[in-house]
């Protein structure tokens, strides 16, 4: 019988079978506990030497199932270590992350200068009514000025925006002095070339209190720009006009994109226009309700492209919006 369960333990292939043989010889009706039940019915004599002998099978054989079960187990074991090992040299396997689009990432630090600086955000809406954007900002219908800005004319008196400036007119017309807005936001024009986009942003500042003169304007668009720029940056206020502020400037920076040598991005000038400004005109104020006796104001617009075109010495502003992936991923980890 030893030799028997021997055997059949050798083999063995798998636990599943080893169960088997367990259930054969040692379970309630197997082999060896059979045996053993009829000890009681045997003459003594028989009954001492068939018990030390089934006892010692069941020994034995009870000794090798836990030992094959070892076995299976460590083996099991090893299987599941080869199966799951972890190759530490291999290459990893990379994800593209995405970055903020240069220009959001300017508008967004600008803005932020802006609210340090205690303004607050303003906006409003991409399709403009006409009278927004040119009427109630002193530029009449059919005046020259509106050519500054062509267009693109929509139904019922209405357009796309052409400036941010419109949101001057929506905060006087909801709020009173004292006012101290930005209003960032989308704008569009019939232009295009290396420095100007059909679509580009601006950002509009608007201060409305009484005793506000251009020195508050000249400070605080000198705070702004040396926060942008650091401090060393050239600035270059210029007398100009615009129909909705007297009297009006426009800002240049020093084109770091060439140094002062000249290019086309500064059309060899040395200097980029990135804002124009000025002093509140009375009859806008006076279209929004506003008392020109009693209060004054300064309000600026800059474009938001230039800025990043100078601060990342980018040459051609149409590569803002192309999209070309090998343009955009440079700015990973920059912005
Ligand atoms: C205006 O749009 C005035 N609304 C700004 C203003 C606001 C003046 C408040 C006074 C008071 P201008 O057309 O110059 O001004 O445009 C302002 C800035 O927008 C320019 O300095 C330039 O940086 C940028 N800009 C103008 N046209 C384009 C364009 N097509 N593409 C990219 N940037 C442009």
């Amino acid at each position: 019988l030893k030799e028997e369960v021997l055997k059949e333990i050798e083999g063995v292939k798998d636990p599943s079978s080893l169960n088997e043989i367990r259930v054969k010889y040692l379970g309630k009706k197997g082999v060896i506990t059979s045996i053993l039940k009829t000890l009681g019915t045997l003459p003594p004599e028989e009954r001492k030497e068939i018990g030390q002998l089934a006892n010692s099978i069941k020994e034995f054989l009870e000794e090798k199932i836990r030992e094959y079960e070892e076995n299976f187990k460590k083996k099991e074991l090893e299987d599941a270590l080869k199966r799951e090992k972890i190759d530490v040299s291999l290459p990893p396997n990379w994800f593209d992350v995405g970055s903020p689009h240069p220009v959001l990432q300017t508008l967004k630090e600008i803005t932020d200068i802006f609210l340090y600086m205690g303004f607050s955000v303003e906006s409003g809406p991409e399709v403009e009514y006409e009278d927004y954007n040119f009427t109630m900002l002193n530029i009449p219908e059919n005046h020259p000025a509106r050519d500054m800005q062509d267009t693109f004319y929509l139904n019922n008196g209405m357009l796309l925006r052409t400036h941010t400036s419109p949101v001057q007119i929506r905060t006087m017309l909801k709020k009173k002095p004292p006012i101290a807005i930005v209003a960032p936001g989308r704008v569009y024009r019939k232009d295009l070339d290396p420095t100007h986009s059909p679509m580009f942003h601006q950002i509009e500042g608007l201060v409305v209190d009484q005793d506000i003169t251009f020195r508050h304007l000249k400070g605080i668009l000198k705070i702004f720009l040396e926060s942008v720029f650091g401090k060393n940056i050239p600035i270059r206020f210029r007398p100009s006009y615009f129909p909705f502020t007297e009297p009006s400037a426009e800002v240049d920076i020093g084109c770091t994109v060439c140094g002062g040598k000249g290019c086309k991005v500064c059309k060899n000038t040395g200097w980029l226009e990135i804002l124009g400004c000025g002093m509140v005109d009375p009859n806008v104020f006076t279209a929004c309700g506003i008392d020109p006796t009693v209060y004054s104001g300064f309000a600026f617009g800059l474009g938001i492209e230039r800025i990043t075109m100078l601060k990342y010495q980018i040459t051609d502003i149409r590569l803002l919006f192309t999209n070309d992936m090998r343009f955009n991923s440079q700015f990973k980890g920059i912005v």
